[in-house]
């Protein structure tokens, strides 16, 4: 399998997120890919490329983003530090947003504002190389997804960070700045695919891809999470949303209780794969998180590490042209083990 990294994704290392009235670590770290990275060298798996500059990126990402948000995420840190020189010295996190009544249409000319209208949380720390990781991650994504679309490779996996699924059009959140997942399978379509399905496994309801395709009938988006009555991001993935005007039909959630095990998981999955394969997909991408592990310090489901083999094997069942996105999974010294056990799973199957 092609795996194709962010080089620059080190350049994202937050220091803090806000939660429950503390700033505390993040768990949103530069050695989770690094822990892949080792794994798939100790296995001599996959055949590893850094991504490459490509000047067809810009018109990718102004496919699935706004170009207001592209414009603030890439001169945020300036904006920041001049806020307030000192700003330097310290990650910016947003602390008011624009809920319900507000306006949207008007960008604010503080930046502080500006930070609350293009996020969700306050658990998003955004850092000098921020912009720049995400955007090589955002590439990383596509490159995967264009050797796939030519045919060269009939698998890839985009091995990058700062996370994706979360990033909405014109939002960040979850860690996330840029739907990597909808950018990869943006470049399917633009490479021939006529449909194609976007199946996230992460614990985390995949909430931004599900709103960039919502109305869309040629991208299926399929999440299968921790229920948001009780798990985050809260406010969207629920069953009844089903996708709306020419996409009616089109998005399936399956959330499952906190505590789910790996056999009631591993019926949801058969219903994606069942619903991969009634809407006929002619290419499939996997927002890949592993934070559905049983010793993850953020999440609720219990799959065990030999649980990921057969994860990327009932995958391989739907035979389709793949592309792999890393998402979450936070148990740092397990998470290598469990991504590269999915990929085992799905090339050995
Ligand atoms: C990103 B991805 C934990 C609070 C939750 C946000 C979780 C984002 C998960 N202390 N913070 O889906 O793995
Ligand atoms: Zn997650």
């Amino acid at each position: 399998m092609l795996v194709i990294h962010n080089p620059d994704h080190a350049r994202h290392a937050g220091r803090q997120e806000m939660f429950r009235g503390r700033l505390v670590p993040c768990h949103e770290v530069p050695a989770r890919l690094d822990h892949v990275l080792a794994e798939l060298q100790r296995r001599r798996f996959g055949r590893l490329e850094a991504a490459a500059p490509d000047a067809g990126l810009d018109a990718l990402l102004a496919r699935i983003h706004a170009p207001r948000y592209l414009r603030f995420l890439e001169r945020a840190w300036d904006d920041w530090v001049a806020l307030d020189p000192a700003n330097a010295a310290l990650d910016a996190l947003p602390s008011v947003w624009p809920v319900r009544g507000f306006r949207a249409d008007v960008e604010p000319d503080n930046f502080a504002a500006r930070l609350g209208l293009y996020s969700f949380d306050a658990g998003t720390p955004l850092m000098a190389g921020s912009w720049r990781a995400a955007r090589s991650g955002a590439l990383t994504a596509a490159q995967a997804a264009r050797a796939v679309a030519s045919g060269k490779e009939s698998s890839a996996f985009a091995l990058t960070r700062p996370p994706g699924h979360h990033a909405g059009a014109d939002f960040f959140g979850g860690y996330c700045f840029l739907n990597n997942a909808a950018l990869a399978a943006q470049a399917l379509r633009e490479g021939g695919a006529a449909r194609v399905a976007v199946l996230d496994v992460d614990y985390h309801h995949g909430n931004g891809t599900q709103s960039i395709f919502y109305e869309r009938a040629d991208v299926l988006t399929i999440s299968i999470h921790g229920d948001p009555r009780t798990e985050y991001p809260f406010y969207l993935g629920h069953a009844d949303e089903r996708g709306a005007g020419a996409g009616e039909g089109c998005n399936l959630n399956l959330p499952l209780p906190r505590g789910t095990g790996f056999e009631r998981w591993l019926e949801a999955l058969d219903a994606a794969i069942t619903a991969v394969r009634a809407f006929r997909a002619d290419a499939l991408v996997v927002p890949l998180g592993l934070d559905t592990f049983e010793g993850d310090p953020i999440s609720g489901f219990r799959l065990k590490s030999a649980a990921y083999l057969r994860v990327g094997a009932r995958l391989a069942s739907l035979a389709l042209p793949t592309v792999f996105c890393f998402e979450g999974g936070y148990a740092v010294a397990e998470v290598g083990v469990n991504a590269v056990n999915v990929l085992e799973g799905f090339e050995s199957a």
